[in-house]
């Protein structure tokens, strides 16, 4: 499979393991897996057809590890970034004293005063290293980084969790946690 076609099936199976899984009459389980086997015949169905062991290529390929098999390897599951409402039955960690977020500049003045909140998703997605964080702000042009006192905010009773792929979860940020980094 060329790296063409694997970014439009990974994007196909992001779509519908985070936000849409009813429309391609999938029903996410506790934990927000799918069975291997109805997640390939739905993709099928809907014009994506794919063997398991292409499946298995992109998973173990993509650049963010956004997809996960779980041990038994028969259900698959997006580690993060769902909309809809799943409980992904991760447990609480302590996070690191500082955890960054990249944003566009358009956000910060509600950013500055609400904090940062989920929008359509259904964490705030904070990282451990400022790299990751800047990309993720470059998608909407030119990158700001924010850092968040992430060990104030835990011992204030934040509930933090990470998932598979190193992304920290978060419900939200009040303002007084988030700092502007200069560029
Ligand atoms: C902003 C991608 C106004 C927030 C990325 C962001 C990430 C506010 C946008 C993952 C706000 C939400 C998540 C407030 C936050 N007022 N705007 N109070 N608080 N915002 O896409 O963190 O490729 O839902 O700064 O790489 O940008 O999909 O979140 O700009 O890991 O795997 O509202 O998505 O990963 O945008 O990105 P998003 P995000 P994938």
């Amino acid at each position: 499979m060329d790296s063409k076609q694997t970014t439009r099936l990974s994007k196909f199976l992001s779509k519908h393991l985070r936000h849409a899984p009813e429309e391609i009459g999938l029903h996410l389980e506790p934990g927000g897996w799918v069975a291997v086997a109805d997640l390939l015949a739905a993709c099928a169905a809907h014009g994506y057809p794919l063997t398991r062991d292409e499946l298995e290529d992109i998973v173990e390929d993509n650049d963010k590890q956004r997809f996960a098999f779980d041990e038994s390897g028969q259900r698959l599951r997006a580690q993060q970034g769902h909309s809809v409402d799943v409980d992904l039955q991760l447990a609480p960690v302590a996070p690191p004293a500082v955890l960054y977020h990249g944003t566009a500049p358009a956000a910060l003045p509600a950013i500055r005063a609400t904090g940062l909140q989920k929008m359509s998703r259904h964490h705030v997605h904070l990282t451990a290293d400022e790299a990751t964080a800047r990309r993720v702000g470059q998608r909407r042009g030119r990158p700001v980084l924010l850092a968040v006192d992430a060990a104030a905010l835990h011992a204030a009773g934040g509930v933090f969790y990470r998932s598979g792929n190193w992304v920290w979860l978060v419900d939200s940020v009040p303002a007084q946690y988030v700092r502007e980094m200069a560029d």
